[in-house]
């Protein structure tokens, strides 16, 4: 681990009671760990922002009684190429699949992507979660 700095900052009463509300139901153990997350996730939205590579993990929950709807999700994955890099389906129950969908390249291509599945006929839920190593955080500095 990279040697520590100490800050200190202000903030109003009710901003950090609602904050420590939020870390305890988070489980962090204290507000220094939560505080850190919170700048890394800033900092990484800064860069999925930019064309820069990102990992994408496209969740998607999908009644496949829908005509055709498990089809078309396989072709747009197939038209997607190299930056599918995995994904896995779970039949939830008679009705609903979930599906999740690993992707790496641009965020533009992965969030274009996301953006026409999740608006599918039948695509009842899901959720796009942009993230990248750790190495992406140090060349954004
Ligand atoms: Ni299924």
């Amino acid at each position: 681990m990279a040697e520590l700095s100490r800050t200190g900052i202000s903030l109003e009463q009710d901003l950090l009671t609602g904050f420590d509300k939020l870390i305890a139901r988070r489980g962090y153990q204290n507000r220094s760990e939560a505080l850190r997350d919170l700048i890394r996730e800033a900092l990484l939205s800064e860069v999925i922002d930019s064309n820069k590579p990102v990992v994408g993990t496209l969740t998607l929950v999908y009644d496949h009684h829908v005509p055709n709807l498990s089809q078309k999700l396989t072709e747009m994955q197939h038209h997607g190429g190299t930056m599918v890099l995995a994904a896995t389906h779970v039949h939830l129950d008679h009705h609903y699949c979930l599906e999740v969908i690993i992707m790496k390249g641009k965020s533009k291509d992965i969030q274009e992507m996301a953006n026409k599945m999740l608006a599918t006929r039948g695509v009842e839920l899901g959720k796009l979660v942009l993230t990248n190593s750790g190495a992406a955080l140090k060349q954004a500095k």
